[in-house]
């Protein structure tokens, strides 16, 4: 099955959006197989984020994610890349459409609340970055009831 690296940024945190984001992927029927809270350093933010090392906002964009914890999660399930980026909404909040968690409860770009991994490619690095340690192997009792 697909794994997708979600992560609550450090405004979702602050606003007390963990348990209703978290709640979006559940009750959506996505299997959570790691989750933790952390403060990462700005190592670790540059090399999650090195693809855009070139761009304009690439240091507020750091500065941003450094300025406290976020929930780093991993969610599994069918096409869980692409459906969590539509969970997300578009990267720009403004432009999401309401229902998404951005569209929801989001304003400005550099305070869109969430991450989600664009391709099962970076899925897969960005699991490794924040996952080292690895993930569960379990499953759901429900799984009979979301997949036919
Ligand atoms: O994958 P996603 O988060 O939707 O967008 P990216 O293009 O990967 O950019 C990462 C991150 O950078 C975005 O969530 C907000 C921030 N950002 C920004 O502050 N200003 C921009 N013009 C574009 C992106
Ligand atoms: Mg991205």
């Amino acid at each position: 099955m697909e794994q997708t690296y979600i992560m609550i940024k450090p405004d979702g945190v602050q606003r007390g959006l963990v348990g209703e984001i978290i709640g979006r992927f559940e009750k959506r029927g996505y299997k959570l197989v790691a989750l933790k809270l952390v403060q990462p350093s700005v190592e670790h933010l540059e090399k999650h984020y090195e693809d855009l090392s070139s761009k304009g906002f690439f240091k507020g964009l750091i500065k941003y994610m450094a300025s406290g914890p976020v929930v780093a999660m991993v969610w599994e399930g069918k096409d869980a890349v692409k459906t969590g980026r539509t969970i997300l909404g578009a990267t720009n909040p403004l432009a999401s459409a309401p229902g998404t968690i951005r569209g929801d409860f989001a304003i400005d770009v550099g305070r869109n609340v969430c991450h989600g991994s664009d391709a099962v490619e970076s899925a897969q690095k960005e699991i490794a970055l924040w996952f080292p340690e690895g993930l569960t192997q379990h499953k759901l009792a429900s799984e009979a009831w979301v997949y036919e």
